[in-house]
């Protein structure tokens, strides 16, 4: 198959965004221009439908602000400015600046991408063996879920759970810490057909989501207090024997050390920390007990706070306790992608590093790192940064420190983008990279676990390069001469999963299931060092951590601070997905502007109405944006939604320039939903 004709034709592809669905994509090319883009019918998961976003994936792909060309700074860092050269300038000039760099402190070059592209090919191959040769800094890619994800390595093994096509028979859904709708629309549409044989669905959640709406039971927590309701949910399971003792006795291990800390967090207790009727908490352990099958989806929501990897740990052992794996339609799903036998080191080929071991630095705390000199705690000042499918400046925690240090004069910085994004203002070079229209690429999925193929469906558009191109040229530039550089794309694809998948079948319908047992823990077998639910880690007590799953507090508690005593969430904005999107028209459309949600309770003695223009601040910074007051809020917490780019914020800031740097308890994650705040009326 030719994918690339004038003729009219459909291009099979793969969702590129870092959203669970991973949906099958056919772009409808005419003419060598992307027209139109569906979901892929032949696709169980994608059944036909994307979600708004990426049914305009057409028009942010031929949108009129593509960077097309390579950019020069040509004003102020920040300032926006930009000069077109050729790549072959860029690429001399970029070359020469990392080698002369490399050739003094290798580690003062760091990499700093994420999920932009969900892609093995364009996120994690020819890019990791350039910094690999280079001998630059790690980056810990921790930005979103290794909290959860933590917490579930060290208690189920890894990021395994459900088949999520079983959540349709299950009669108890538990949607934790998930605006399904929003975020995970097709594991929505599973809940639904299980709603319509009879389900009942519950959520939890801090904020009263469309999803919220749609669930018979909504437990509407305080942020951060997962933990204790996780704990007085097995208290209740104890206290009413709905406990599968044959299950915990064969597939656990540290039971007893549990059952002691969970008997003494009594739903009144835990009522008190949550926020909520300690009945409410009595009624969803009754349903937990005594409905079989009974599914949790748990998602990343929950785990944005100080104890989110404990949390985890304490509901993923839930499970287990009611032997509710042994269903196909029972256990928990958090994230499927450690199904995937990806074979990372073919692809990233750490073998390039010659024996180095690069110091990591935490993406969460770029605002931080950028500004440290060099010392023997922290090694050299970080000199050159190469960003690529992501955007710090928007997106990462305590955005005025992240501001600061892109503004650094001695700082160089290259930026791969399809757009002029915050980052990219900060940029030295940007250089303009291609879409999933117009590149190859393979993927996993964590809330399926279909692989997926993504062919080009036209020509990358203007001078545009794919990632990994970028990265061989740049390697050739560097005189790195390795045959691992010279791997085309179709070969990078081939290699991320080896003989484990079928290509052929990839290339002809785009997409091959994985072989999963239809209920893969029924008879315990996880991947942990025992083999089971380890509630005790003898690996966390190694490290000198709590051994058992345990509530720990959020940093900044609601209340916590008469300064700032409202908790603020910044859960995402249905028509975008993360920084990506604001810019599309159509989609800024729907959003309108940024707003704060917050409750009648809290806005009337501020003398906040709907719709006023409000300041939210505390130590870190200030954000102005418009208030919507609603119940969606729910007192003593504000929604503030995200993430918009700063340049279209009221005062140039978002809502990133309130979030902190605190680190979760696993995971060095980010805390962006423990966040203490307080607002007012803006003055006019
Ligand atoms: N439309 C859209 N879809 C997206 C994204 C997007 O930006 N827009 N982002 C994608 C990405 S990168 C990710 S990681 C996923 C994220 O999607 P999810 O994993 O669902 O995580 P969040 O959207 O962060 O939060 C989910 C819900 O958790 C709630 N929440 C906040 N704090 C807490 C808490 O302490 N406890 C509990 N129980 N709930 C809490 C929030 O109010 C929110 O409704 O979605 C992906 N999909
Ligand atoms: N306050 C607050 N902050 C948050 C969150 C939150 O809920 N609240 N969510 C956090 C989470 S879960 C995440 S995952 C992060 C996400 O943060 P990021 O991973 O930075 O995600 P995006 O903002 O979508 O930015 C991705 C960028 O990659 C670019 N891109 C896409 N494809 C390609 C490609 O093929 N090549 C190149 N070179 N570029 C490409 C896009 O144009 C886009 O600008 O944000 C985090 N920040
Ligand atoms: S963002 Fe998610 S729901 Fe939307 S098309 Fe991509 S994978 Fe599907
Ligand atoms: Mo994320």
């Amino acid at each position: 198959m030719t994918s690339l004709t004038t003729e009219r034709q459909q291009v099979r592809g793969a969702c590129p965004h870092d959203c669970p669905d991973t949906c099958a994509l056919l772009t409808t090319v005419e003419a060598g221009v992307a027209v139109r883009v569906q979901g892929n019918p032949a696709h169980e998961h994608t059944n036909g439908v994307l979600c708004a976003k990426v049914s305009k994936y057409a028009e942010r792909t031929n949108h009129p602000d593509r960077i097309l060309t390579p950019l020069r700074r040509s004003g102020p860092k920040g300032s926006g400015q930009f000069t077109p050269v050729s790549w072959d300038e860029a690429l001399g000039d970029i070359a020469h600046r990392l080698g002369e760099i490399a050739a003094r402190a290798p580690q003062a070059i760091l990499p700093y991408s994420y999920a932009g592209t969900m892609g093995l090919v364009q996120g994690e191959s020819m890019d990791r063996r350039f910094f690999h040769q280079l001998g630059a800094s790690f980056l810990g890619r921790t930005i979103c879920s290794t909290a959860g994800g933590e917490g579930l390595m060290y208690t189920l093994g890894a990021k395994v759970g459900m088949k999520v096509e079983h959540f349709a028979e299950s009669q108890l859904i538990i949607i934790w810490g998930s605006n399904s709708i929003g975020s995970n629309l097709h594991f929505w549409r599973y809940a639904q057909q299980a709603k319509r044989n009879g389900a009942k669905l519950v959520c939890i959640d801090p904020r009263k989501t469309e999803t919220a709406d749609k669930c018979q039971e909504h437990l509407q927590i305080l942020p951060g207090t997962d933990g204790a309701l996780a704990l007085a949910l097995i208290h209740e399971l104890i206290q009413h024997d709905w406990l599968d003792h044959d299950y915990i006795a064969q597939h656990t291990t540290g039971w007893e050390g549990l059952r002691e800390r969970a008997l003494t967090f009594t739903p009144e207790r835990a009522a008190a920390i949550c926020g909520i009727p300690a009945e409410q908490i009595r009624q969803l352990a009754r349903d937990y007990g005594t409905t079989k099958p009974a599914a949790i989806r748990l998602n990343y929501g929950m785990q944005r706070a100080h104890g989110g990897g404990n949390a985890t740990r304490a509901i993923v052992c839930l499970p287990a306790l009611t032997g509710a794996w042994r269903h196909r339609a029972g256990g928990v799903l958090f994230s499927s992608s450690g199904h995937y036998p990806v074979q990372r080191g073919a692809l990233q080929r750490p073998d390039l590093l010659a024996g180095a071991t690069p110091r990591t630095i935490n993406m969460v705390t770029i605002g931080d790192d950028l500004l440290k000199g060099t010392s023997p705690a922290f090694g050299p000042r970080i000199e050159a940064v190469v960003v690529y499918n992501s955007n710090p400046v928007a997106v990462a925690p305590d955005s005025a420190k992240v501001v600061q240090g892109f503004e650094r004069e001695d700082l160089f910085t290259v930026v791969l983008e399809h757009f002029q994004t915050d980052t990219a203002d900060y940029a030295d070079y940007i250089l303009p990279a291609t879409t999933q229209l117009e590149h190859w690429d393979v993927h996993l999925s964590y809330g399926h676990t279909d692989v997926l193929l993504n062919r080009p469906a036209i020509q990358p558009m203007g001078e545009a390069r794919a990632n990994t191109q970028i990265f061989r040229d740049l390697a050739a530039r560097m005189g790195f001469t390795g045959p691992c550089f010279a791997d085309d794309d179709e070969t990078l694809c081939r290699q991320a999963y080896g003989d484990r998948v079928d290509f052929q079948q990839l290339l002809d319908i785009g997409f091959a299931p994985l072989a999963i047992d239809e209920a893969p823990f029924a008879h315990g077998g996880f991947p942990t060092p025992s083999g089971k639910v380890e509630i005790y880690s003898e690996r966390l007590a190694a490290q000198g951590l709590d051994p058992l799953p345990s509530y720990v507090a959020n940093h900044e508690p609601a209340g916590g601070s008469v300064r700032y005593p409202l908790a603020m969430i910044s859960p995402p904005a249905r028509n975008f997905l993360n920084s990506t999107f604001v810019n599309v028209t159509s989609l800024r459309n729907i959003e309108s502007e940024p707003v704060l949600e917050i409750h009648p309770d809290d806005a009337a003695p501020r003398g906040i109405a709907d719709g006023s223009v409000v300041r939210i601040f505390n130590d870190r910074g200030s954000y102005e944006c418009r208030a919507a007051v609603n119940a969606r809020a729910r007192p003593g917490v504000v929604n503030g939604l995200g993430i918009w780019w700063r340049k279209f914020g009221l005062n140039g800031t978002n809502v990133n320039e309130l979030t902190s740097q605190a680190l979760t308890d696993l995971g060095a994650a980010p805390t962006f939903y423990d966040c203490a705040v307080q607002v007012e009326l803006r003055a006019s």
